[in-house]
């Protein structure tokens, strides 16, 4: 059993400052050493509830205050969810993430569907995560007795540059939700983006509050700013591969039993770029043509990559064992 050491911000930052092959070599070592480097999660994201949201994400085309193309749907009738989950699940993918555009959980009748979606694609042997805004301990209990294996809820950036982003609601408030995850026996899927005119610092100061939660996140996204017309920050110039292949090795090494989850922003990578990003570390991919409101690439491409790469869609709950180890020794 692995226990997480506590870094601090300096050494993950000369981390990320690592001349860039020798970071990936030591990233791909710890890779090697805590996971399969042949296997690739297939995740499939599931929008149940678009836009219309009350927040003011600067990066988030679905915040109603900013006019972008995004369309206002309520939640999608749950046999219509099913039936996407057995799509993705014939299409090899072994986790669905279901969003919702809302700020809060509320317990009303639309929650009493996600309830049935998280039972449904549960029984499917599939892990099924959620990805709602805030939610209390009460809630995350009914959803863990639903058959829910993963909360999403990202720290976006860090504390310092929080503001610059969202102002609808504080740092600690994720935190909390964070928080009740875990205390309902959920496990934590808990990152940001990188690209949104943020500094190094910033980037690292995100990854170094991670690293300190105990138990560390299972799965940490990184996602690359998707630039949506629209929103304040619709002008971002695109996030180099090279800072995102910084930011999945250093993850990697920081948190080494945690899946890195290579997000948003694939569009605009090449498959050699997405390649250095499997070597220093990723774990899984959002596979499908459309992420929750952008575009994907196409599900017969990464299919090809896979090919090309070596790489096999991995199965589910193959980390469960040491999640279970992780909440024991907590
Ligand atoms: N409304 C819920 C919330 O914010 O917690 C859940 C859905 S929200 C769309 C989930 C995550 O998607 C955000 O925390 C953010 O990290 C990511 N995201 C949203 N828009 C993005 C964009 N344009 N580019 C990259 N990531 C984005
Ligand atoms: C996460 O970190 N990235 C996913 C998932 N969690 C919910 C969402 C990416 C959304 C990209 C913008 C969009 O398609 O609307
Ligand atoms: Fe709403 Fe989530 Fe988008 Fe923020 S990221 S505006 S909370 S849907």
């Amino acid at each position: 059993m692995m226990q997480q050491r506590n870094w601090t911000k300096q050494e993950i930052l000369d981390l990320y400052n690592t001349p860039l092959l020798e970071l990936v070599q030591k990233a791909s070592e710890v890779h090697k050493q805590y996971h399969k480097t042949g296997e690739v999660q297939v995740s499939s994201l599931i929008s149940i509830k678009t836009g219309g949201c009350p927040e003011d994400c600067a990066y988030c085309p679905q915040a109603a205050r900013y006019n972008t193309e995004v369309k206002v749907h309520k939640v999608m009738p749950t046999e219509e969810v099913i039936s996407l989950a057995e799509n993705a699940q014939k299409g090899g993918a072994s986790r669905v993430c279901l969003g919702a555009a809302w700020r809060e959980v509320r317990d009303n009748k639309d929650f009493d569907k996600v309830l049935d979606m998280v039972k449904g694609i549960n029984n499917m042997g599939m892990e099924v995560c959620c990805t709602l805004g805030m939610l209390t301990e009460e809630q995350a209990k009914k959803l863990a007795n639903a058959g829910l294996y993963a909360y999403n809820h990202n720290l976006d950036t860090s504390a310092e540059n929080y503001d610059n982003i969202i102002t609808t609601r504080t740092y600690e408030d994720r935190l909390k939700t964070i928080g009740n995850a875990r205390k309902a026996g959920l496990t934590v899927c808990s990152g940001g983006i990188i690209g949104m005119g943020e500094t190094a610092e910033d980037r690292i100061g995100m990854l170094y509050t991670l690293s300190l939660l105990r138990p560390v996140p299972e799965s940490i996204p990184i996602n690359a700013l998707v630039a949506v017309e629209g929103t304040p920050l619709e002008e971002q110039p695109p996030v180099p591969i090279w800072d995102m292949v910084r930011m999945i090795a250093t993850t990697r090494i920081v948190v080494p039993t945690t899946a890195v989850r290579l997000s948003a922003g694939r569009l605009s990578m090449s498959m050699e770029g997405q390649a250095l990003c499997f070597l220093a570390g990723a774990n899984s991919i959002f596979a499908g043509d459309k992420l929750l409101t952008t575009p994907n690439p196409e599900f017969n491409q990464d299919m090809e990559m896979f090919n090309i790469l070596g790489l096999k869609p991995k199965a589910a709950f193959a980390d469960k064992h040491k999640h279970e180890e992780q909440t024991v020794n907590a």
